[in-house]
């Protein structure tokens, strides 16, 4: 990690009640939801922040984070961090793309992709920022050595306290231990196997024992949309056995999920473009997820306000 310290942002708290379902946030568009529940009991979403066009997704440039205790009303905690912040990011800022949260030992780990040169597409690196609090006072610590360029990072931490680190994109999947100090990864990242059709949008759940790794393909059998797909296995680094797709396509070109389980009840968390008709003006979504006897994923049935 290389450590240069930069100021934080205080986030700023606003109610946004969304009594209506999905989308769960409208009055900016978000996208590429990370669901966990801390320790306080809320569950917290740790989005990215598409921006109007006519560009696209080189404008997203902050992070703001959800709450909620009920998955009827949501709050706006606020503003975490934007690229000025990153001291080692590339001078024209943007690119702040799918991010992840973790907590180990009293602190809150905030991993975000962003590149750290003008051609952005071969410096991806995985900033982390760390708090005290999972939604306000993230401090950039650095990035992530000794790893690929890519995108989407994806932290869980395991039973007995081993964080796991993923990262990936255009088609690789890579996982490995991460140190104590949640920001260095323990010797090398290694290939994950088994998978399908990987593309991106790597997360990892546990449930009854069996990890699952859910992510995004290709394209649809037209070849326009991402479906969401998973594999299981008895190991936080596989080899994966393919399981098949648990989400369809939404209207958004793209999609990105996590899945959590929140008072007894699991939830997909993905995002759809219905507010504003664009691929790159994304709006976060959530619903139930249910489970067969055997273990698999039911198909997520998308549902809207
Ligand atoms: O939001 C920017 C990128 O689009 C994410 O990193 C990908 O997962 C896709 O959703």
């Amino acid at each position: 990690i290389s450590l240069s310290a930069l100021t934080s942002c205080s986030a700023q708290k606003k109610n946004t009640t969304a009594p209506n379902g999905n989308p769960i946030v409208r009055d900016i568009y978000t996208a590429d939801p990370s669901a966990h529940v801390w320790k306080d009991g809320r569950l917290y979403v740790y989005p990215s922040h598409d921006v109007a066009p006519p560009k696209g997704c080189d404008l997203m440039d902050k992070y703001h984070v959800y709450s909620t205790d009920d998955m009827v009303h949501w709050r706006d905690e606020g503003q975490i961090l934007e690229s000025s912040q990153v001291s080692w990011g590339r001078k024209e800022g943007g690119f702040m793309w799918a991010p992840d949260c973790a907590y180990k030992n009293g602190t809150y780990y905030f991993y975000f992709p962003h590149p750290s040169d003008t051609k952005w597409n071969d410096t991806w690196k995985i900033g982390v920022a760390t708090s005290k609090y999972p939604a306000k006072d993230f401090k950039v610590q650095g990035y992530i050595q000794g790893i690929e360029s890519l995108i989407d990072p994806c932290v869980f931490v395991d039973d007995d306290g081993q964080a796991y680190f993923y990262h990936g994109g255009g088609g690789k999947c890579m996982g490995g231990k991460l140190k104590d100090n949640m920001m260095e990864v323990d010797g090398q990242l290694q290939k994950m196997e088994g998978l399908e059709d990987f593309h991106e949008a790597t997360w990892v759940h546990k449930r009854n024992g069996v990890y699952y790794l859910s992510y995004s393909d290709n394209h649809d059998k037209d070849g326009k949309h991402n479906q969401m797909r998973y594999a299981t296995s008895s190991s936080p680094l596989g080899p994966w056995k393919y399981q098949g797709i648990y989400m369809d396509p939404t209207d958004s070109y793209t999609n990105h999920g996590s899945i959590v389980e929140f008072k007894g009840q699991w939830y997909a968390f993905y995002h759809n473009s219905v507010l504003s008709h664009h691929d790159w003006l994304r709006s976060i979504c959530v619903d139930k997820l249910f489970y067969n006897e055997d273990g698999t994923i039911k198909k997520v049935q998308q549902t809207m306000g």
